[in-house]
């Protein structure tokens, strides 16, 4: 079968892509090695934070293109995706609040300094470390399950022919196409996006110009709201970077969802894994020093009263996401799990990488950027 576009991978990023081209008329087959719905990779569960906090105008870009196109998307789905809460972020541990609300300034989105006591006092169920940066208008939760869900939906109400259980096996490039072999046989598209989460780097093979994956096993936690506590809507999401204790080495984040009471993680020290061979299994450490966070930082939730998830992250050495093309292969990856909140507008960024043969990453997104030193083994980047 030839098609315009494969698409591999039917996570947020994949069926966002997968969208995205539908809608512009495109052919597009998007292949799920799993089932809808399934609990396997970066995409799944019922929460992720959005939020414009990045100091630099590739992310910030980016975010605030998503936030138009979620709305298009609940339009186009009928189904209520992002609830704008407000964030804050604060830390006495973190360096990067002053740029970010310097980058704020400059684009006019609205924000306040508060004192840790005053955002105590708004936000009874949280403690606050150092100056709070808040923003007001442009963050929230997303509901992760339903926002796969809607794109997948929404390609398909444009044509696209959504696979379950069709992993790819192996691409093919020639002069004129690329070749994808199925378990139902050879799909033939004149370029592919590759959306595979932990499963790029084995997809893609050696020579591929992708930085070290690292694919971890993160095992944030749900902990229920105490009696007492305001409805998880009056919450702000939140990441916080404590300076002491040094338990916390990138960070914390967190945010209420109804019925769920207050997701809280630490961004990004799981366990590496293989995810063909996950555990799911938090381990126990973590999660005592989850709850010892949640003790000392969040009054308006148990820390005894949890229910952990768990998730994978692909994380590249610096954090910054895979965005490129190389020959007749776009390759979306790396998203170091910061990357949910942008899905949209990296579906209509992977669209016009697919369509066009002469488009070119932004050198932060590009292939090829990290180069490993063969003698040390340390990862460089341009
Ligand atoms: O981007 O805010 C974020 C985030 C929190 C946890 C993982 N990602």
């Amino acid at each position: 079968m030839t098609v315009d576009h494969v698409v591999v991978g039917g996570g947020v990023m994949g069926a966002a892509a997968a969208w995205q081209l539908a809608r512009r008329g495109r052919e597009v087959v998007l292949l799920e090695r799993f089932g809808p719905g399934h609990l396997q990779g970066a995409s799944h569960g019922s929460s992720r934070i959005y939020r414009t906090t990045y100091a630099s105008d590739d992310y910030l870009d980016l975010t605030q293109e998503a936030l138009g196109l979620w709305r298009e998307l609940e339009a186009a789905s009928g189904s209520q995706l992002l609830t704008l809460t407000g964030g804050v972020s604060h830390g006495t541990g973190r360096a990067d609040l002053a740029e970010i609300a310097e980058a704020f300034t400059a684009r006019g989105v609205p924000f306040a300094w508060l004192s840790p006591q005053e955002a105590h006092e708004r936000w009874p169920g949280l403690r606050f470390d150092g100056p709070v940066l808040h923003e007001s208008a442009t963050a929230g939760r997303l509901h992760a399950d339903r926002a796969v869900a809607a794109f997948q939906r929404a390609a398909a109400a444009h044509g696209a022919s959504v696979r379950y259980d069709s992993p790819a096996r192996a691409l093919h490039e020639r002069a004129d196409a690329v070749v994808v072999d199925t378990d139902d046989g050879p799909l033939t598209a004149r370029s592919v996006v590759v959306a595979a989460g932990a499963w790029t780097a084995g997809l893609l093979g050696a020579g591929n110009g992708l930085p070290p994956l690292v694919v971890t096993q993160e095992q944030p936690a749900h902990f229920r709201l105490r009696p007492a506590s305001a409805p998880a809507d009056d919450w702000p999401v939140f990441t916080h970077q404590p300076r002491e204790p040094h338990d916390y080495p990138s960070g914390t984040y967190g945010l209420a969802v109804p019925g769920e009471g207050v997701k809280v993680g630490f961004h990004g020290v799981g366990p590496v894994t293989d995810p063909d061979h996950r555990t799911f299994t938090p381990e126990p450490g973590q999660l005592a020093t989850l709850r010892d966070y949640v003790r000392a930082w969040i009054p308006g939730a148990d820390p005894d009263l949890l229910e952990p998830i768990s998730c994978t992250y692909t994380t590249t050495p610096d954090h910054d996401f895979v965005l490129d093309r190389r020959g007749r292969v776009v390759v979306a990856a790396g998203f170091s799990g910061h990357g949910f909140k942008f899905a949209p507008a990296i579906g209509r960024l992977l669209a016009d990488l697919a369509t066009d043969d002469e488009a070119r990453a932004a050198p932060r997104f590009a292939l090829g950027r990290h180069s490993t030193d063969r003698t040390t083994g340390e990862t460089r980047t341009r």
